[in-house]
């Protein structure tokens, strides 16, 4: 019979947005995971090893199960109820020695879920100390409601971003999360944390599977969830199916097209989206023309010309005449016609690339997807 949480360590996880170590999987169980995850890892950056940051659970059924397994979600049903979702998953891996780290930042700024009955359960495949980069959190942050946030897009930042909250944060209220393989450590969706490098000889690896309540919502469009438990009597995010088998053909479809959907939602505001580096500078160079054009034009219009090409504004109308040149609606036309023209061709443009990568199951994993999704 899985554990659940005691009073006490409910209380705690109110009163200071997280509750830890929780006894979770045994720790056998997760040296075999993390076995499983070194297996992976050691195929190198593929397109199917680019999964494990996000969402893997989606083209791995052990991991699938893991998300569903009652020793991870009795715990987290104590505080969130008895039907949970699972919208998200990820690894945190820092091998030894590896400059990796998190700033300071609240999940709840980016994730577009209302009300905030999300928490994330993170399970340490290896142990997790103050050397090794284990997370850090500022106990009742998560009281603070919204702060701001910027987005740094460093270099070793595992986050997406590389976000961080903007204001100061007092680090001498940090509290360390110390796990054991196989604990487990449950932190509401605003709590402020983060975690430094690993500056030791041990990896640190920790899977971290976002909880939701059945009735929280995806603000800004319709995504996809995990039922993880219970019933989901809301229906606010379309069902996600267990994959057959590691990697096959239908799981990575699935979990692309899911990807692709998050993502709309999840960068909405970024100073970098997906388009600007996996199109590179050519589609903002096909948006930039039509548009450059099209101020061309605007402003020979407002010259009353009509033409961006061959301005003609002082020649006379028997100059015009000897020249051939149109009369002005007619080149206002013409000049509408390129317009659009080029505005057709850029957008075509731009569609067949993302559907190229989209169906190539690369989606979002270009450089800067190179980390973890949140
Ligand atoms: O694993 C880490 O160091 C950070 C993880 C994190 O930010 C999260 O799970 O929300």
């Amino acid at each position: 019979m899985p554990g659940t949480l005691t009073q006490d360590q409910i209380d705690r996880y109110r009163q200071d947005g997280y509750v830890t170590p929780v006894s979770a999987i045994s720790a056998e169980r997760a040296g075999a995971l993390k076995s499983r995850y070194d297996a992976l890892r050691a195929l190198g950056e593929t397109e199917a090893t680019a999964t494990l940051r996000s969402k893997p659970h989606l083209v791995l059924p052990w991991l699938y199960d893991l998300v569903l397994d009652p020793a991870v979600t009795e715990p987290v049903s104590a505080i969130l109820g008895p039907n949970l979702l699972a919208w998200g998953s990820s690894f945190f891996a820092k091998p030894a020695g590896d400059p990796g780290y998190v700033t300071w930042h609240q999940d709840a700024n980016y994730w577009g879920l209302e009300p905030h009955e999300v928490l994330t359960a993170w399970i340490a495949f290896s142990p997790s100390r103050r050397e090794n980069g284990c997370m850090r959190m500022i106990p009742g942050s998560q009281d603070a409601g919204a702060l701001d946030h910027r987005d740094t897009f460093a270099k070793d930042n595992l986050l997406t971003r590389g976000q961080e909250v903007a204001v100061k944060v007092d680090e001498a209220r940090a509290v360390d999360i110390i796990l054991e393989p196989g604990e487990m450590s449950l932190h509401h969706v605003g709590i402020v944390h983060g975690s430094e490098a690993n500056i030791s000889a041990i990896p640190r690896i920790g899977f971290a599977i976002r909880y939701i309540a059945s009735h929280v919502r995806q603000i800004g469009g319709r995504t996809t969830a995990t039922l993880a438990r219970g019933v989901d009597e809301h229906g606010h995010f379309d069902p996600e199916p267990r994959p057959g088998a590691d990697y096959d053909a239908d799981g990575l479809a699935f979990r692309a097209n899911a990807l692709a959907r998050q993502h709309a939602v999840l960068y909405a505001g970024a100073e970098k989206r997906p388009g600007h580096l996996r199109f590179g500078g050519n589609a903002e160079l096909w948006i930039r023309r039509p548009r450059a054009r099209l101020k061309r034009c605007m402003k020979s219009r407002r010259r009353g010309n009509g033409s961006h090409r061959a301005p003609s504004q002082s020649a006379s109308r028997s100059t015009r005449r000897r020249r051939n040149v149109p009369h002005n609606a007619a080149r206002r036309r013409r000049c509408d016609f390129y317009c659009i023209v080029d505005i057709l061709v850029a957008t075509t443009r731009c569609t067949t690339m993302a559907s190229r990568s989209s169906s190539s199951g690369t989606l979002g994993e270009t450089s800067f997807f190179q980390k973890s999704l949140w």
